[in-house]
C-alpha cells in the first residue's frame, strides 16, 4: 500500500475557473501535424503543449495570457511546467524557473517553480480580482537537448468552492511504477487532466480488487461521484487499457455502496445515497480489459456534496 500526503494541496474553498481565451507572444510552428499552440495548455491533456517560438533563445520574455469572461478572484493555479509528452521530452526541453504573473490591474507577482515532473500548485501571494493573467518566462531550467521552453497545461482556481470535496491524502492498494510516459500516482486523479492517471501496479490480475482511498481529513457529506474512467486521452488510448465497470465505495462508518461505472472516456456523474464520511475507499469489482495493457487506470475522481 502506498500513501501520499498532498504537500501541494489546494485551499479548501478553491474551485476550478476556466479561462475563456488564451493568447501567446509567439508559438513554435506546427511540425509533422503537431500543434504547439497556446490553446494546448487548456485542453485538459498534459501531453499536448505550448512551445514558445523564440528561434534564437530560450523564450525569456515570452508569455501566455489567459482571459476570463468576468472578473475572477484567482487564488492559485496548477502548472504542468515543461513538456509532459513523455519523461524523455520533459528532460530534453526547458522548464520555467521564474514566472511573472501580471493581472488586469497591472499588478505583478513572481513565482519560482520547482524543477520536478509533477504538476505544481502555485498559490498567489495574495488573491487577485482580475480579468486576465499573463504568465511571462523570466528564467529557465535548461533542457538537455532543445532550447525551447514549454508549458503543457494550466488550471486556474478561484475562491469559490465548486462542490468538489478537497482531498487531504490518498492511499492505494498499488501504484504502477513511473515509466517513460511519467508517473501513475493517485494525486493525478484530481488535477483535471484526462491523460494523467492513477494506475494500479499489481503485476497479476486485471485490477479486480485493487483500490484507491481518498481521505478528506474531516467529515464531509457526499452525494455524487464524478469520474473519468481509464486513460481518457482519446478513444483509441482508452481501448488499449483496462477500465472499471463496477466499484464498491466504502465509507468511514463501514457502510458500502456498490456502483455501476460506464466503460467510457467521457466524464460521468454517478448519484450516491447521501453519506457523511471522512474517507472513501473505491474498490474495483468489475473490470473491462484493454487490448494492450492489463492494468486498471482511472483519470479523474471527485466526490461532490
Ligand atoms: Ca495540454
Ligand atoms: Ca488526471
Amino acid at each position: 500500500m502506498t500513501s501520499l500526503l498532498l504537500a501541494l494541496a489546494l485551499p479548501a474553498e478553491a474551485g476550478v475557473v476556466t479561462p475563456s481565451g488564451v493568447m501567446s507572444s509567439r508559438t513554435l510552428p506546427d511540425s509533422d501535424g503537431v500543434s504547439y499552440a497556446e490553446t494546448n495548455t487548456l485542453d485538459h491533456k498534459q501531453s499536448t503543449v505550448w512551445v514558445e517560438g523564440d528561434e534564437s533563445g530560450s523564450g525569456l520574455g515570452d508569455w501566455v495570457e489567459y482571459s476570463f469572461d468576468a472578473e475572477t478572484t484567482v487564488t492559485s493555479f496548477r502548472i504542468w511546467n515543461g513538456n509532459y509528452y513523455s519523461y524523455d521530452f520533459w528532460n530534453r526541453h526547458n522548464r520555467i524557473k521564474e514566472v511573472e504573473a501580471t493581472f488586469s490591474d497591472g499588478s505583478k507577482q513572481t513565482f519560482t517553480l520547482t524543477d520536478e515532473m509533477k504538476a505544481e500548485v502555485v498559490t498567489l501571494d495574495t488573491p487577485v480580482a482580475t480579468t486576465s493573467v499573463k504568465l511571462k518566462i523570466k528564467s529557465i531550467y535548461r533542457g538537455t537537448t532543445f532550447n525551447d521552453t514549454v508549458i503543457s497545461e494550466l488550471v486556474f482556481y478561484d475562491d469559490q468552492e465548486d462542490g468538489r470535496i478537497p482531498v487531504k491524502a490518498y492511499s492505494a492498494s498499488s501504484v504502477y511504477p513511473a515509466d517513460a510516459d511519467g508517473n501513475y500516482e493517485p494525486i493525478n486523479l484530481e488535477d483535471g487532466a484526462v491523460d494523467s492517471l492513477w494506475c494500479e501496479g499489481n503485476e497479476e490480475g486485471d485490477g479486480m480488487g485493487e483500490w484507491v482511498e481518498l481521505d478528506f481529513g474531516q467529515t464531509r457529506s457526499i452525494s455524487s461521484l464524478e469520474l473519468v474512467n481509464g486513460n481518457a486521452y482519446d478513444f483509441m488510448f482508452f481501448m488499449k487499457g483496462n477500465s472499471a465497470t463496477a466499484m464498491d465505495l466504502t465509507f468511514s462508518d463501514g457502510s458500502t455502496q456498490s456502483v455501476t461505472v460506464k466503460s467510457s472516456p467521457m466524464k460521468q456523474t454517478i448519484p450516491l445515497s447521501t453519506v457523511s464520511t471522512t474517507k472513501v475507499k473505491m474498490t474495483a469489482t468489475g473490470v473491462k480489459k484493454g487490448k494492450e495493457f492489463n492494468d486498471l487506470c482511472l483519470a479523474e475522481v471527485a466526490f461532490k456534496n
